[in-house]
């Protein structure tokens, strides 16, 4: 039967592997990225659409925000976003409130 310090050993151990393995991962994002995604990015943190773009790449799930209309565009308002295509538009126009059933 192990001692209970051999346990706690072990236990540390691999806590330590873990926590290790998430810094790297987060420094690695750091190289990258500008300062504010270890805080909170707004699309005034970036200097450009390219900026923006990459940060909302890298965090799927935009815990920042930066695309509040859901439209897969982080940040339109910032210089060099891409203009609003013919996909998009036709998009729009062919969703028509008859096409919306409610009960
Ligand atoms: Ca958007």
């Amino acid at each position: 039967m192990p001692r209970p310090a051999l346990i706690t050993t072990a236990l540390i151990s691999s806590l330590l592997v873990l926590a290790l393995s998430k810094y790297q991962e987060l420094s690695a994002f750091a190289q990258d990225l500008p300062a504010c995604v270890k805080s909170d990015c707004d699309c005034d943190d970036f200097s450009n659409w390219q900026e923006a773009k990459k940060v909302f790449d890298a965090f799927p799930d935009d815990r920042f925000g930066l695309d509040g209309d859901g439209d897969g565009i982080p940040c339109e308002n910032l210089p060099s976003a891409p203009e609003e295509g013919n996909s998009s538009s036709s998009k729009s126009m062919s969703l028509t409130p008859a096409s919306v059933s409610s009960p």
